[in-house]
């Protein structure tokens, strides 16, 4: 049935977490059919059920990446964990029948949900501000930038940077200008701590060849967060630098005013965990983030837009992610900050499932013995829960 003659299907469908997705898969339309009915679901839902639908969708397109074979008849989909034998496994296999689902291409074209692509590609909008922005009557970006007034948005807020800058932000950050603006970073942050430990995390780290944003995450001794404050005083050099547009600042210790006021998150005792409660029940309820991501938080972090030459005009604005976390957390950081997405969801599913662990991007907790789990390295991190090692090309969910 399958033309590679080592797949074993059971072994395929034992764990997920053990499935491996590089960028360049073997199944790109059947993919991108299903990951465009799951943002569709995540951006247009209504109902719980319409949300839920999105993760279910999101985790065939997973599982579609992870199979290790070009699909040709469609009897190979059949019995796929995550695939299911409903809604998803009906689409795939009109892809591989016809090349074609008229329901995809239905939803490719909805109106509404083409605005809303449009409004949830402003930097600072998620779905419940498309929603209020369509019912105001709103169709396009340039409804958007005539109708600004309208909006009731501050002028200092992120969206109305979004606005401003649409055209900047919706162009792709290629891996050359990425890889310049990290090394520029990482040499201002080792002139204020020379001790610090940099990576350029996200869809660049994955393999990826352009990407929405940059991430860049840092790592110092605990004892040297306290006192620095790394993340906060890279972005005043980058502001004194006169190169950040706009920029948000938050910090888990931080005094009060900022994004998240509130301990740091060491990895120790179950009084950390407590802190890890309250803060999850202070971070917004945006509905980009499901239940899993909700309780995700890192001790310092700058959301920010900064200039970046460009060959035909002085600068043009580009999102960078600043990430501090101590060295306690650092692989669990790496692991949360290089994603992708679906493969944190997957993971930390599987910690809970699996252990009754908690994953996060701060730590591994074990919720029985009530202590967190050390790592020195994202290996450690796999060891613990039992995981072959992947790469992080290998983890394109
Ligand atoms: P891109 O930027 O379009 O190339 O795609 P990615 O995969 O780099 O996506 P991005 O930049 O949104 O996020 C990178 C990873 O960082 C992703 O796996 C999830 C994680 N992440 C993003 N935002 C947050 C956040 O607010 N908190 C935490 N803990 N993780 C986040
Ligand atoms: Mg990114």
């Amino acid at each position: 049935l399958y033309p590679d003659p080592d797949f074993d299907l059971n072994k395929f469908n034992e764990c997920v977490a053990e499935r491996r997705a590089v960028l360049d898969h073997q199944n790109k339309d059947i993919a991108e059919a299903l990951d465009l009915l799951r943002e569709y679901w995540s951006l247009c839902h209504q109902t719980v059920t319409d949300e839920r639908r999105a993760l279910a969708f999101a985790r065939a397109a997973a599982a579609v990446k992870c199979l290790p074979f070009k699909v040709t008849n469609p009897r190979q989909l059949k019995g796929i964990k995550d695939l299911g034998d409903g809604h998803a496994l009906r689409v795939a296999t009109q892809i591989v029948e016809s090349g074609h689902s008229q329901e995809v291409e239905e939803k490719r074209n909805d109106k509404k949900f083409l605005s809303f692509q449009i409004f949830c590609k402003v930097f600072g909008v998620g779905p419940s501000i498309a929603k209020k922005w369509y019912a105001m009557g709103l169709r396009t970006a340039e409804d958007v930038k005539k109708r600004f007034d309208q909006l009731d948005v501050s002028k200092d807020n992120m969206i109305s940077y979004g606005v401003a800058f649409y055209d900047d932000l919706n162009r792709p950050l290629q891996l050359v200008e990425a890889e310049n603006t990290y090394k520029h970073i990482t040499a201002l942050a080792q002139r204020i701590l020379p001790s610090v430990v940099t990576s350029m995390n996200g869809g660049f780290r994955r393999g990826k060849s352009s990407g929405h944003d940059l991430d860049v995450l840092f790592s110092y001794p605990e004892r040297e967060h306290n006192e620095h404050g790394l993340i906060a005083a890279v972005r005043d050099e980058l502001d004194k630098k006169g190169l950040v547009v706009w920029s948000r600042y938050s910090r888990a210790d931080g005094p009060r005013g900022v994004e998240i006021d509130s301990s740091p998150l060491p990895a120790g005792s179950a009084k950390d965990h407590l802190l890890v409660i309250m803060i999850i029940l202070k971070y917004p309820l945006d509905g980009h983030f499901d239940q899993l991501e909700r309780r995700d938080f890192s001790t310092e972090k700058n959301l920010g837009l900064f200039q970046l030459a460009d060959s035909a005009r002085p600068w043009r604005a580009i999102r960078v992610d600043l990430v501090g976390s101590t060295t306690t957390q650092y692989p669990y950081a790496q692991i949360g900050w290089t994603g992708n997405k679906q493969y944190n969801r997957c993971l930390r599913q599987y910690a809970k499932d699996a252990f009754n662990y908690s994953l996060s991007s701060t730590g591994l907790y074990d919720k029985r013995q009530h202590r967190w789990l050390p790592a020195q390295t994202e290996r450690d991190v796999f060891d613990h829960l039992k995981l072959s090692y992947r790469e992080p090309w290998e983890r394109n969910f």
